[in-house]
């Protein structure tokens, strides 16, 4: 295990990695692989060796997609051994909806018949694999469900197979008695032009025109939302405000560029702060699942020191949302700033006399707007705690 001192990771951390992440052979667009392809129990040895407490995986991730039953059964038997002797659990599962050339037109959306049939079936029998292997949140990223032209098909058709997809899978999950809890997985665009859903907000819409709205909720990812130019955290705490917050994937992103799927917290550390902060202060009791890839000019050893960073990077950020709570300072201005008054008549729930009340009292409005609000301080002991100084 990781000698990392107090940010060593811990089974109550939650923390997992996709297998494609680590396993990621550092090939893109332009250039092929630069490392030697690490089979799937090689795999979960290394994040063993990390410290971290999961594994998830696409069905192909494991199981190549053409392997007969007698091959994929000594795969899973020989996954399930590296992750009992690595004591390494399988929270998520997930399935490939974007690799193979049948889906070079969307997988859900897609406007062949045969091909939508196809994902349905692909994805059920992903289910069955990760139900085996003791998933309980299942992972859906259509990544291809997109276009190019808007020409080939209306957007709100692409809607309607989208959610007649996830209502099929709803109602497999239930005749299973899985009880998976379905996630959502929202990006704006690559590889298509643009994807259908394109934030977290999009699917927050569609879960409750679904037949099964209490099974499905978001899987947000940082490098995705940024993407988008969104503030992550701010979309986050609305999946937890809905109560849909069932998966998220961390990494790091610079907006207005390709994919980067960097390591967590790296390219923009005060976000992932928020974040952190956010999801320890609400007692979010997901996985903290890392979806980023080590750089391309690394070796196994760099992805080993990829994936403690991850960890680390959360772990560190953990302790400085701790420090910041417990500043006296940032407490001072706190209760400043949220200060409450009995002065004004009550305005948050409606009733005609209360009403009647507000509509009648006249509010100082030149002193309301000289009321100090002292933000640039509030944010400057921010950067000295994250920058080590305070
Ligand atoms: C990406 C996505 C994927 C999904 C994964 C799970 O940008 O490639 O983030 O990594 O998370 O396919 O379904
Ligand atoms: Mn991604
Ligand atoms: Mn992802």
């Amino acid at each position: 295990m990781a000698k990392n001192g107090k940010y060593e990771p811990r089974p109550e951390h939650k923390f997992t990695f996709g297998m494609w992440t680590v396993g990621s052979l550092g090939r893109d667009p332009f250039g092929d692989a630069v490392r030697e392809p690490l089979s799937p129990p090689e795999r979960v040895d290394l994040l063993g060796e990390v410290g971290a407490w999961g594994v998830n995986f696409h069905d192909n991730d494991l199981v190549p997609i053409d392997a007969t039953p007698a091959e994929r059964d000594q795969i899973v038997r020989d996954f399930k051994k590296a992750c009992e002797r690595n004591h390494i659990v399988v929270p998520m599962a997930t399935v490939n909806l974007f690799f193979h050339p049948v889906f070079r037109d969307g997988a859900f959306t897609a406007n062949d018949p045969e091909v939508r049939a196809y994902a349905l079936q692909k994805t059920m029998r992903a289910m069955d694999l990760g139900a085996e292997l003791g998933a309980k949140v299942f992972v859906l990223w259509a990544g291809r469900d997109g276009v190019e032209t808007d020409g080939c098909r209306r957007a709100d058709v692409a809607v309607q197979r989208a959610r007649d997809a996830i209502n099929y899978l709803c109602e497999y999950n239930a005749d299973k008695k899985y009880g998976f809890k379905l996630a959502l997985e929202a990006k704006p665009n690559e590889p298509r032009s643009d994807i259908y859903f394109p934030t977290t907000g999009h699917y927050l819409a569609l879960i409750p025109t679904l037949d099964h709205p209490e099974m499905v909720g978001v899987n947000p990812e940082v490098a995705h939302e940024r993407m988008a130019g969104l503030n992550f955290m701010h979309g986050v705490a609305q999946a937890w405000d809905a109560g849909k917050l069932f998966h998220i994937d961390l990494n790091d992103q610079e907006p207005g560029r390709f994919d980067q799927d960097l390591r967590f917290g790296s390219n923009n550390p005060k976000s992932a702060f928020w974040l952190v902060k956010f999801l320890e202060e609400v007692g979010y009791e997901g996985a903290r699942h890392f979806d980023a890839h080590a750089y391309r000019t690394e070796d196994y050893e760099g992805v080993k020191d990829f994936a403690r960073g991850c960890m680390r990077t959360y772990l560190i950020l953990k302790e400085k949302a701790e420090q910041w709570n417990a500043d006296k300072e940032i407490r001072q201005i706190l209760k400043q700033i949220e200060a409450e008054t009995d002065a004004i008549p009550p305005a948050i729930k409606y009733s005609r006399e209360a009403a009647a009340a507000l509509l009648g009292y006249s509010f100082d409005k030149a002193a309301i707007a000289k009321k100090r609000l002292p933000y640039e301080r509030l944010d400057q002991i921010t950067i000295d705690i994250l920058l080590g100084v305070r």
